[in-house]
C-alpha cells in the first residue's frame, strides 16, 4: 500500500511538472501577482518552500486558478478556471486601464516534487492563444461568476508568419516559452466603453492525448477600463459564453493530438490554414 501511494505521487508529480498559468500581468506599466490556487491550498502539504507563493487571502486582481489543463468544454471552470469561475475567495482588486492601453500577462509552468512546488518557465508550444472580454455588472466584478453570453474576443494569436505547416512555430511558443520570453500582450480596444470587466486569456495545448483532446489553461483577471467618450460595446454576433462557445468537433479543436508534433506529417496538420475556435476578433465595431 505504501508503495503503491509513492508510485501515485511519483507518477502525480511528473505529470504536473508541465502546467500552469499566468503568475503576472504588467498592465500600464503596473506589475501585478497572479493568484495560482496550489500556492496556498497545498501549503500543509509541500510545507512553505514556495519561492514564488504568495500568502493566502493577499488581494489580487486573478481569480484563482489550478495549474491543471481543462478538458471539458461544458465544465463550468471553462469560465475562469478552478476555483475563479466562482465567486472570488479572496479580497478582489481591480486593475485601471484606459481603453487602448495594453495588458501584458507572463505564463510559468508549476513544477511540483515532494517537497516544494517551484515556478518555472512555460512548456507547451503548439495551439493557439486566445483572449477574451466581459463586461460586469455594475461597478465590480467581485463576485460575478461570468456566466452567459457576455464573452468577447478582443486578439487571438495562430502561426508564426512563415510557418509551413501546422507543426509551427506557433506564436504560443515565440510568446511564452523560454526565460527571456516576452508574454503575450494585448491592447484594450480603443472603442470600448468605461466599466469593470474581466479579461480571460486561454491557452489552447493541441498537442496532447487524441483520446483526451485538446488542454485549456483558462486564467481571467479583473480590471477597470476608462473609456473614451461615446465607448461601445460588442454586439450579440460577438458574444459567446464560457461553457457553451467551444465544441470539441470545432476544426481548430479536433485536430489535438500527439502527432502534431513527432513522427510522419498527418494530412491534417499539413496546412497553415489554421481556424481558430469561438467568434470573430471584435474590432470596435459592430
Ligand atoms: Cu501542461
Amino acid at each position: 500500500m505504501k508503495l503503491l501511494i509513492l508510485t501515485f505521487l511519483l507518477t502525480w508529480a511528473l505529470n504536473a511538472a508541465a502546467h500552469g498559468g499566468i503568475y503576472t500581468y504588467n498592465i500600464s506599466s503596473v506589475i501585478y501577482q497572479g493568484n495560482p490556487w496550489h500556492i496556498h491550498d497545498y501549503g500543509p502539504f509541500y510545507g512553505s518552500g514556495n519561492a514564488s507563493g504568495i500568502p493566502a487571502g493577499t488581494p489580487s486582481i486573478q481569480r484563482r486558478w489550478y495549474f491543471w489543463p481543462l478538458y471539458n468544454l461544458s465544465s463550468p471552470n471553462m469560465t475562469c478556471n478552478f476555483d475563479g469561475s466562482f465567486s472570488p475567495t479572496t479580497p478582489s482588486l481591480h486593475a485601471p486601464v484606459r481603453a487602448g492601453e495594453t495588458i501584458t500577462a507572463s505564463y510559468n509552468v508549476a513544477n511540483f516534487n515532494l517537497t516544494a512546488v517551484e515556478r518555472d518557465q512555460w512548456y507547451h508550444q503548439y495551439g493557439p492563444l486566445l483572449i477574451y472580454m466581459a463586461r460586469c455588472p455594475g461597478l465590480s466584478c467581485a463576485g460575478w461568476n461570468g456566466e452567459g453570453e457576455v464573452w468577447f474576443k478582443i486578439a487571438e494569436f495562430g502561426l508564426v508568419p512563415g510557418a509551413k505547416n501546422l507543426r509551427g512555430p506557433w506564436m504560443q511558443g515565440v510568446l511564452l516559452m523560454g526565460t527571456s520570453s516576452p508574454g503575450v500582450e494585448v491592447r484594450v480596444p480603443g472603442a470600448l466603453k468605461t466599466g469593470a470587466y474581466l479579461v480571460r486569456h486561454e491557452v489552447v495545448n493541441l498537442q496532447s492525448n487524441r483520446a483526451d483532446g485538446a488542454q485549456f489553461y483558462v486564467s481571467c483577471a479583473q480590471v477597470f477600463v476608462e473609456g473614451g467618450e461615446g465607448g461601445k460595446v460588442p454586439g450579440e454576433r460577438f458574444s459567446v459564453a464560457f461553457p457553451g462557445a467551444y465544441k470539441s468537433s470545432d476544426p481548430g479543436l479536433r485536430i489535438a493530438g500527439n502527432e502534431i508534433s513527432d513522427g510522419e506529417l498527418l494530412e491534417e496538420y499539413n496546412t497553415t490554414d489554421y481556424q481558430f475556435p469561438g467568434p470573430l476578433v471584435w474590432d470596435g465595431e459592430g
